[in-house]
């Protein structure tokens, strides 16, 4: 059994996640694709069922501030590098301590 102090998941655990919001496959994530990913975050971290305006605001915040920190070639879309890059620098999906 190992257990990791660290709340980073696996490169792999987060290419899967990665490509299970990159819904038209074009190995980008563009604005609409990560604000369902930070929905999602959202939704898991405070374990909420729905999501209040004031969270929707917050999400489609983060999603404009997220694009506008880490789009480095500035495509409005975020790539894997850039994405990844992005998780690595800021903690946004914490590890489920999943077996
Ligand atoms: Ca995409
Ligand atoms: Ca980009």
């Amino acid at each position: 059994m190992t257990s990791h102090n660290s709340n980073l998941l696996s490169e792999t655990k987060l290419k899967e996640i990665f490509s299970k919001y990159d819904i038209n496959k074009d190995n980008t994530l563009d604005s609409s694709e990560l604000n369902s990913l930070v929905s999602d975050v959202l939704r898991e971290t405070r374990n909420l069922k729905h999501l209040t305006d004031e969270d929707n605001l917050l999400i489609s915040k983060t999603v404009e501030e997220l694009i506008n920190s880490r789009d480095s070639d500035q495509n409005k879309t975020l790539d894997w590098a850039e994405f990844s890059a992005y998780y690595k620098g800021k903690n946004i999906i914490e590890d489920s301590e999943s077996n």
